[in-house]
């Protein structure tokens, strides 16, 4: 039997500790990740569900964008305890209906968790509030276009903002992208902005591809996989499997990470018997437990040893690059003390490091949101690809970059346009359609808040995600969103940013299909496509019944807006409704890589978009050669009595759904306001383990707090700490973002401990 959803919120008041745990995975894993699909769905629904996961003909996990092993390599359960619970909260069969919203009010929802509100269940009803009104009501699909279309023809073009999150399938993607473009604007802000916006600038700039150059053969085949910034135990699990394979093959695995996170450590494979009983096999053969924000000077310093060791693949730095003489001169005089100041390694660590890649002939480096989200975060990005450089290791077997995505069609939707930015074949589809396209640069997610907030921007638009809590500044973002006059929410779930409402505005719920549910339109049922993080396409097919009947798919709900928005458009918008082949003839048509898009999504193993530096070596750069670049080497200050707090992900949560309040690995029972700190910093700045404390952060416009969490003693490094996002993203302000890549430094921010 499924259980009823927590009536109260219960907060942090059992909240335990234990202690951090050495391996991943393993029959707690398989334990955790069935009780949380049963608790959900129930028993026979889970067998049905799950076994449907990331299988040829199944749906695509919504979990993460890790890639699938090729069909005849699939084990039955091709899916991780995380993703059977974000496979649980999307087939849960707790259902929110009129009758919740008339019972609660939306000033007591705004006072509710993010926890509480996901686990009320699945949205089934488009629901609206009114200005002036107390309380959400249900009103027809038929209204709510009306609705949305009254607003958006008041206003200007550049004053709505077309946000996504990246769950949403391509097919969605591009027609929401064509919507937002035939209306009139490129503010197509995206959690790409806040994920890795800074790979794919960084990535652009040097190799001329904003993506990934490997495969999963190459992770399989690689002699040495770095990586850095990550946590796959917690958030690529089925990573762990790639990387378990490697090793068994002989790689060598370095963990770069402030923290001794458990999967990286060891590793118990639950598709294994041994795996599920065994002690697990361990992983990192080199642990660097480096300051946050130190990956900069590290991988300085491993190039500046692998220059002066001479063990540089000269034939390819000749054949393929450019500007390898001003880096060589660069981090030849790279400053030991700085780059020990700045990581906080030892000269032995970081040589027993450049050692290692030295020796190696196929290097693959990971990293994720630990490299991102930093002030340097971009250019940190470009010294790992100088590191890769300088060895040759682009397009060769075994090796390469790879920035591991989060959401499971992010790098998708960036690939239909999803992006402030016009693409490059914006003006094709223009012509093709008969359409004018805009052409100036749009908003990214921080420049929409300050429209918002300056109230240049009235409408907001999301398909998917949760704006409110994801974004940084939270007080400043949810202030700029009760300026709009309207927001709309396409969603499966309730969440934060439907409650963050101002009394005269107009709010608009549009409940949606998810990825495990059938979807069928007049032209019968249809399937939709992702790509992952190495670009592979392929098709997912939902087979549960939907939520409700009410429910529309994100494509049905993007044709209704346009139809209703644009009624002269001549863009056939219901023909794409009713079938989505003629979706993907329009995509087919348009973007680059995907001739054939149908009949090769409809193998078993869809197809793997092409990747000039992967698959040539050909570099589509002004000059048609990958980039060696120079930046400065600017050690991270912070001032006595403070530490650097980085914000992450607890084992227990997607990204802000909150799955329940335990962080296992980390040894965390039952809460979630908690700080991770250095013994010896809570020595030095006299505050007990165990004891509560406001985190507070210092800024030119003021200070910002986030009040009352647990102090835990932990084994990060010292000077820093480490809270939960979305809990700790009122201390991070709008305007502190990476250079190049404006992406809130979630990762770096300067805070006191003030007991309270
Ligand atoms: N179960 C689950 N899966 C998920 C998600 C989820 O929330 N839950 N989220 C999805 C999304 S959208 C994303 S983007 C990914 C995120 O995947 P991750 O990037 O693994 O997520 P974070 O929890 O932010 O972890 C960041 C890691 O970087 C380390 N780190 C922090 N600062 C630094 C630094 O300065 N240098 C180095 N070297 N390391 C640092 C942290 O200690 C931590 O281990 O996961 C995706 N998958
Ligand atoms: N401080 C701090 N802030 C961060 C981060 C951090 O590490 N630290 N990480 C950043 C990162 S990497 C990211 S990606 C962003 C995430 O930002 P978002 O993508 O905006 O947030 P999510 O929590 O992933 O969105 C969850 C909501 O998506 C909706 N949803 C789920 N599935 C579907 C679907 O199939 N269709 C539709 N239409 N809706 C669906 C549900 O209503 C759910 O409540 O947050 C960023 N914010
Ligand atoms: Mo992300």
């Amino acid at each position: 039997m499924a259980k009823k959803p927590p009536r109260d919120d219960v907060g942090d008041r059992d909240l335990t500790v234990r202690g951090p745990e050495a391996a991943a995975a393993g029959l707690p894993g398989v334990r955790h990740g069935l009780a949380a699909a049963m608790s959900h769905m129930g028993v026979r629904r889970t067998a049905l569900t799950l076994l449907k996961v990331n299988q040829a003909e199944g749906f695509d996990c919504p979990g993460c964008a890790w890639p699938e092993p090729a069909p005849k390599h699939r084990a039955t359960a091709e899916f991780c305890e995380n993703g059977a619970k974000a496979v649980a909260e999307e087939a849960t069969l707790r259902r929110i209906t009129p009758e919740f919203f008339a019972a609660h009010p939306i000033a007591e929802l705004a006072g509710r968790s993010d926890y509480w509100l996901g686990q009320q269940g699945r949205l089934t009803t488009p629901m609206v509030k009114h200005p002036g009104a107390t309380h959400f009501r249900p009103l027809g699909w038929a209204q709510a276009f009306a609705l949305a279309a009254e607003h958006l023809k008041a206003i200007e073009p550049d004053q709505a903002l077309f946000y996504t999150s990246g769950r949403t399938s391509n097919e969605a993607a591009f027609l929401y992208q064509l919507f937002a473009r035939a209306y009139g604007t490129n503010n197509l802000p995206d959690c790409s902005n806040m994920c890795h916006e800074s790979s794919g600038v960084a990535l652009g700039a040097t190799i001329g591809m904003g993506k990934g150059s490997v495969t999963l053969d190459d992770i399989h085949d690689a002699k040495l996989i770095a990586v850095v910034g990550q946590n796959p135990g917690t958030n690529h699990p089925r990573m762990l499997a790639a990387l378990e394979k490697a090793k068994q093959r002989g790689a060598k695995i370095i963990s770069i990470n402030p923290l001794p996170e458990a999967g990286l450590m060891r590793f118990k494979n639950p598709q294994k018997v041994a795996g599920l009983v065994g002690s697990g096999t361990p992983l990192a053969d080199l642990h660097l437990p480096i300051r946050v924000g130190g990956d900069l000077a590290l991988f300085q310093a491993i190039g500046a040893k692998l220059v002066e060791w001479g063990a540089v693949d000269e034939a390819f730095v000749t054949a393929y690059t450019s500007g390898f003489e001003g880096y060589a001169t660069a981090v030849r005089e790279v400053d030991a003390e700085l780059v020990a100041r700045a990581t906080g390694l030892s000269a032995e660590e970081i040589e027993a490091a450049a050692r290692l890649f030295a020796a190696s002939e196929a290097t693959v480096v990971c990293w994720a949101m630990g490299l991102t989200q930093g002030r340097d975060a971009v250019a940190t990005i470009r010294e790992v690809v100088n590191v890769q450089l300088l060895r040759g290791m682009i397009g060769k077997p075994g090796a390469g970059l790879c920035p591991v995505r989060g959401h499971s069609n992010v790098q998708g939707d960036r690939t239909m346009g999803i992006w402030h930015e016009p693409p490059t074949w914006l003006g094709r589809l223009g012509e093709r359609l008969g359409v004018a396209m805009p052409t100036g640069r749009g908003h990214d997610t921080v420049e929409a808040i300050r429209a918002m907030r300056d109230g240049h921007a009235k409408v907001f638009v999301a398909v998917g995600g949760n704006f409110a809590a994801a974004s940084p500044d939270t007080d400043v973002t949810e202030a700029a969103l009760r300026r709009c006059t309207l927001t709309v929410h396409v969603s499966t779930k309730l969440n934060r940013s439907h409650v963050v409402t101002a009394d005269e505005q107009t709010v608009l719920i549009m409940p949606t299909l998810g990825r495990t549910e059938r979807d069928t339109q007049a032209g019968g049922d249809q399937f939709v496509t992702v790509e992952d993080s190495m670009s592979n396409v392929h098709a997912s097919r939902g087979r549960l019944d939907p939520a409700s009947p009410l429910l529309l798919s994100e494509v049905a709900i993007v044709c209704g807006l346009a139809r209703a928005v644009l009624p002269e458009s001549t863009i056939p918008w219901e023909s794409y409704a009713r079938d989505y082949r003629a979706i993907r003839a329009l995509i087919e048509q348009t973007v680059p890589g995907f001739d054939g898009f149908e009949a090769k999504v409809r193998t078993p193993a869809g197809f793997t978009l092409p990747h000039p530096p992967r698959d040539s070596r050909s570099f589509p750069t002004p000059d048609g050669r990958a980039r060696f670049t120079v930046s400065p080497l600017e050690v991270l200050t912070v001032p006595p009595g403070r530490l650097l707090l980085q914000t992450l992900r607890s084992h227990d949560q997607y990204n802000t759904t909150i799955y329940g309040l335990d962080d296992r690995y980390r040894g965390v029972k039952a809460g979630r306001r908690v700080v991770f700190v250095n013994p010896d910093d809570l020595t030095d700045l006299g505050v007990a383990d165990g004891s509560m404390v406001d985190l507070i952060s210092e800024w030119a416009d003021g200070e910002r707090r986030a009040p009352a969490f647990r102090v835990i003693a932990y084994p990060t490094v010292r000077g820093c700490a480490a809270a939960y996002f979305p809990e700790a993203n009122v201390l991070v302000p709008l305007d502190s973002t990476a250079a190049g890549s404006n992406t809130p430094t979630s990762k770096q921010i300067i805070v006191r401990l003030q007991p309270v």
